[in-house]
Formats: C-alpha cells, structure tokens, sequence
C-alpha cells in the first residue's frame, strides 16, 4: 500500500502534469506566492514520515480512519445530500447545515493521505463521491447541499447562525489537497467558481456579513497560494476586519450598547418558541463568534475556541502574506492570553464555562467538566504552526507540539475509528463513539495525521528548521538553489534521541536550526501558567559527525547550526527525558494541591485500567516520590509509562502507573485523572 516509487521523483510529475492540466483548463498557473515575511511553510508533500511514533498513525489513518469516516458519512446521508440537491432525488435533507463540512473535511483527509499510499479503491472511491458533490454545482458556482435542496432563497441568510462559509472553506481547502495529489484541477476549478460567488456577493460596496463560524478566512488563503489569485486573499481579509462591524450594505463600527440580551418568553415554551429563543441569544455580539469587536482590538481569547483558533490561524496567515496593521499586537495579546491564562496542561483549549465549546474566564480551567474540543485543539494546532511561520520562534512550535500529542491525539482511539469530544482531563470512566452525529471532530481527526510531516519542518532563507522529531525523511528547498534532504531516526517522544542526516545535493552553505523544545530547558510552557517541579534540568547534547559541539540556545529557542554541509554529514540531538513534576499557577484553583505529570512533550494520567481500586480522589502522591519510567512495548501500541510511590488518606502504600494522556479511554471504562493529589508541603 505504500508508495514505493521515490516520493519527490513523482511530486515532480505532478507539479508538471498539474501544470498543463491547469492551462488546458484555462486557470491560471502561477507559481506559490512567497510570503512577504516569516517562514516558508513545508508541504507535508515533502516529507514521508515512516516508521518511528508517527508512521503507524498514518497508516491506521489511511487504513482505518478514512474509510471509517467515509462509511459513516454515507450512511449518515451527507452523500445523498448532494444527490439531491444535484436534483437526482426527491426528498428530505438528512442532518443539519454544516453536514456538507464534515464531508469535505473526511475527503481532505482522504485526500491527503493518498498522497502518501498508494490505493486505487481508495482513489476511485474518493473520485466517485467528488463527482457527485460537483454535480449539484450551482450555474453560479453554489455548492452547499443543504440550501440547494430546502430553500435556495436562504442561501446567505442568517450566516452568523448558520455556517455557510464554513461548508464553503471546508470545500476549499479539500479542492487545493485534491489539485495537489492529482494535477487534475477540476475539483479546484469548482472551488474557484464558488469563490469567485462569494467574492460576487460580499466584499466592500457590497455586502459586507461575516460567518458565524470562522474558516472560510483560512481557506482562501490557501485558495490563494494556490492559484496566485489575489482576490481570495483580500476577501480573507474582508472577512476578517468585517467582524466587529455592522452588518449590511455599508461599513459601519458596530456599537455593543446595541447588543441587548432577548428576553426569554414567560411560562412553558413550545420547542420552537426555545429554538427561537436560542437563536435570538446567538444572535447578540457577545464573542462567542469573535464578532464583538474588530479584529485588531481583540487582545483577549473569548468565544468559541474552534471558531477563534481558525480566526487566529487565519489572522497569522494574513500577516505573512500582506500588509495588516494591527493583526500582529492583537496576535500578540491574544497569544499571551491564552498560553498564559486560558490553556490546559495537554495545550487543549476550551472550558464549557459559558455552555459551549468556548474560552472561560483567566485560570479557570475545571479538569472534569473541560470542553477541550478535538477541533479545538486542531486549530490550536493551525495557530500556533503559523505563528512559528510568521516569527520563527521554537515557543509557538513548543504549543503546537503540546497541542497535537495531547489535546489532539486524545481525540482518536488508537485503532482508529473511535473517538472522543470533549477530553476533558478528569473523569469518573468514558467510553470513546465509533462515531458522532455532530461529525466536526472525527471528520477533522482524520485530515490532521497526514498533515504531521508539513509541521515538522520549515524554510527560510538558507535556513531548515526542524520544528518536530519525528523519524522519517524530507526533501526541501532553500534559497538560492539549495536542494537538501534531511533523515530522522528516533523515537521521539519516548527517547529524546536524534540522528538527523543531512545530505545536501552538493555540499553548501547552510542553516539547520533545530529546536530545543521548552520541556528540555525546564519549562513545560513559555508562561508562567504551568512550572516545572524541577527547572534543572540534565543538558541537553549534541554532536556534529561524532565530536560533541557546544552549541547555545538563541533567543528564538533554536541552536542554529551554520555550516557548509557535505552530504552524508550527521547531527546527533540528544535531549534528556526526566520525568516532570508539573504544576499550575496559583490562580488555577482546580489544579491547586495538584500535580500532573509530563516526560518530554507528553502528558500523563493515570487511568484505573493500570491501577485497579485506587480511589483517585484520595490517593496523594508525595512530592519528594521517586518516579521512575519504563518502555513497554506491549502496552497500548508501545509507551512509556511511570510510575511513583503514593498513599491513601490512612497511609497505606499506593503504587501509581501514568500511561501517555493521548492513550487513555482505549480499555475498559474507569476513572481517569490528569492532576494527581499532592499532600501539601510541611
Ligand atoms: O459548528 C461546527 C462545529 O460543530 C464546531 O466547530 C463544533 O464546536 C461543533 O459545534
Ligand atoms: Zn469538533
């Protein structure tokens, strides 16, 4: 199933038979617009990850996780949707308005991981459902299902309730993942002419509205890198400086005196008169949809976290790719709020404070109650990958990285086709769904994996940066013709061991920058809302072709190793792994009395599977406990586990065994807990 053919041999083929297929359907070949500041993004394209932590994953991705997802939505009618609306069928639309996202999102996911695996029934599958979305294509270019079938008067109304724009960039970003594998730009050409529709209707002297649930913003972006076409990349921005304004034909400042809460009818309420209640409430600018305020003046993270992290990821993007006065403070501010207020110890976001998958309130964090939505964490992800494009500075790679391996990977069982909402990082025993109606987060499970190898590294100038550890391979390009492929073998996150093989195609001078993540330096977090038990921690190492190089960390969190590389030269990393006694700021009284544990990037819990009786809500582990760690192969597909002395409330000994945050709710249901107590000093 996997490719065999040399990857990079045959992207080249598809770059040029993308080319002419493009001119031969009369779009524009441009080469990728290059940012005007910040990094150069790596196409997940160029790097295979095999073997090592990541390697399996992709692999029960492709295997397990696409074709689950696309089992699931076929049956769940997001398919037939279309049918309909391509006028195939009568009859009624299955699900809601945001349907068509979720099958977008799963054909990306498809879509990239064919990228990486050969698979022919998978191809024609993916071809087979392509083309029945594209045959409800409007003339026009409208392509959601949902309005097509039940009221196409409806088409752009009530968008900050509904999620127009939002099954629009879904379908965005999946056409530009499908160019990319295929050269054939059909399905690109049929995002474009959607695009361009939108671009008919909204922009400034027409009508200015905004989502209510961001996306589309990020989308067009990649729509623009994609075509070179700058319009897709001024209505991102429209978009994003619409927020916080009027909504109608002019562009007016909204004013929030205006923003009355609807009072909610007196006596028993038919479920209508609640629905209509619920969406008068929606309705009111209270940053739960980040429309409360332009986009420059929000320098505190509210609102709904997925809606707010594509926001961010968008808003990043729009700064590296043209001139945005005020998006950079507001990054900034909004960066610091949530990194050192608003993030739990796995880098998930999301508090179910306010009823809904949102932002709570600074340090109020609850562990059981935690909304830390999949997709949340997901477009953590996005954000904080390109704010380290946009600074090139290793603390934005150090929360991406806590974001993936814990908020995210918890998402997803290891086998693949089960999945969780919420994980929250306390729990009396959960049991993951094979599925979820509301498909958001296992739709977007199966389209992050494959995208890993695309985080792990990044370009600028004559400078490669490694972001992620990660076995695997990548070829890349940095200016001025410099052709390098660089090899990772690790097991990373177990061993903080690195060889990294750098082969340039002729010997050359060069950068590699490689990133000595927080957790090596004693800081799990570049804030002070968790603190390492134990800031001293052991150096880390490295060599260059066997002679250790005494190298220093630079004020960007990456040792900078400049050099003229010969091919075959080899750099050894090597990052000591103690475990981490964790602790959060005083402020977070849910976490207060509390440790948790981490070993290198990961987070631990302990699960009752590994630890049968034990009353979590009693037991303590002292803080001067030894805490040993040990590979085991045989558990939960290989992990390290911990373990430490404890004590009941009466004293008796307790032994505790952490396993990996991520591999928690794979057995059988029991209590779980992030935060073990610990007994106060004396
Ligand atoms: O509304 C679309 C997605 O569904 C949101 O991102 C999730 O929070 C879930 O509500
Ligand atoms: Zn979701």
């Amino acid at each position: 199933m996997k490719k065999h053919a040399p990857r990079h041999g045959w992207n080249h083929a598809v770059i040029l038979g993308s080319a002419v297929c493009l001119l031969a359907f009369g779009l524009a070949v441009a080469a990728e617009p290059a940012p005007l500041r910040g990094l150069r993004e790596v196409s997940h394209q160029q790097v295979e990850l095999r073997d090592g932590f990541w390697g399996p994953r992709l692999k029960t991705q492709h295997e397990v996780t696409v074709p689950h997802a696309l089992n699931e939505l076929e049956k769940d009618g997001h398919v037939t949707n279309f049918d309909k609306a391509a006028g195939k069928f009568d009859g009624p639309l299955k699900g809601h308005h945001a349907f068509d996202s979720d099958l977008h999102k799963a054909l990306e996911g498809a879509v990239l991981s064919l990228q990486h695996f050969e698979d022919r029934p998978l191809r024609q599958r993916v071809d087979g459902l392509l083309d029945r979305i594209l045959a409800a294509q409007q003339k026009d270019g409208f392509l959601i299902s949902c309005y097509i079938v039940t009221n196409q008067a409806m088409r752009w109304e009530d968008l900050r309730l509904e999620h127009q724009m939002y099954n629009a960039g879904h379908f965005f970003e999946m056409a530009v993942a499908h160019q990319q594998l295929t050269g054939d730009p059909k399905v690109l050409k049929a995002a474009k002419r959607f695009a361009d529709h939108i671009d008919g209707i909204f922009g400034p002297g027409k009508r200015h509205d905004v989502d209510g649930h961001q996306e589309v913003e990020l989308a067009l972006v990649k729509l623009y890198r994609a075509t070179g076409e700058r319009r897709y990349l001024d209505l991102a921005k429209f978009f994003l400086d619409e927020r916080g304004y009027v909504h109608g034909k002019e562009r007016k400042l909204f004013d929030p005196k205006t923003a009355v809460m609807p009072v909610r009818p007196e006596g028993q309420l038919t479920p209508e008169q609640r629905r209509a209640h619920f969406r008068a409430t929606l309705r009111v600018r209270n940053g739960r949809m980040q429309d409360h305020k332009p986009v420059v003046d929000q320098h505190e993270a509210v609102g709904h976290a997925v809606r707010a992290g594509y926001m961010y990821a968008a808003m990043a993007d729009i700064v590296r790719f043209m001139d945005a006065p005020g998006y950079e403070t507001a990054l900034d501010h909004l960066w610091t709020d949530v990194v050192g207020r608003k993030m739990y110890v796995t880098g998930a976001i999301g508090t179910g404070q306010y009823g809904d998958e949102g932002f709570g309130d600074p340090y109020k964090l609850p562990n059981g109650s935690a909304y830390c939505e999949s997709c949340a964490s997901i477009a953590h992800v996005l954000w904080q990958h390109r704010m380290n494009l946009l600074k090139g500075q290793a603390k934005y790679a150090d929360m991406m990285e806590l974001a993936l391996y814990n908020g995210t990977l918890s998402g997803i069982a290891l086998a693949g086709n089960k999945f969780c909402y919420e994980n929250p990082l306390a729990s009396q025993g959960k049991q993951r769904s094979s599925w979820i109606g509301l498909s958001c987060c296992p739709a977007n499970l199966a389209r992050i994996f494959p995208q890993v190898g695309g985080l792990t590294y990044a370009v600028g100038g004559r400078r490669v940066y490694v972001n992620l550890y990660a076995a695997g391979e990548a070829s890349l390009q940095l200016d001025q013709g410099i052709s390098v492929k660089l090899a990772q073998q690790t097991d990373y996150p177990w061993s903080g061991q690195v060889r990294l093989t750098v082969t340039p195609k002729e010997a050359a001078d060069f950068t590699v920058a490689l990133r000595i993540p927080g957790w090596a330096l004693g800081q799990p977090v570049p804030s002070d809302l968790y603190r390492a038990g134990d800031k001293k921690v052991p150096a880390f190492g490295l060599k260059i072709n066997g002679t250790t190089t005494d190298v220093r960390v630079g004020a960007d969190g990456y040792v900078h190793l400049r050099r003229n590389w010969k091919a075959g030269e080899v750099v050894e990393l090597d990052l000591p792994m103690p475990v981490q006694r964790i602790y959060a700021h005083e402020k977070v009284k849910d976490d207060e009395g509390r440790v948790a544990l981490m070993r290198g990037p990961l987070v631990y819990c302990v699960e009752a599977a590994d630890n049968p009786g034990v009353d979590f809500g009693r037991v303590v582990l002292p803080p001067d406990a030894k805490l040993s760690s040990e590979h085991r192969a045989a558990l939960l597909g290989g992990v390290t586990v911990l373990e430490g002395k404890g004590h009941d409330e009466k004293q008796a000994p307790v032994t505790l065994t952490a396993i990996p945050y991520y591999t928690w709710m794979n057995r059988e249901k029991g209590p779980m807990t992030v935060w073990i107590k610990q007994p106060a000093k004396p």
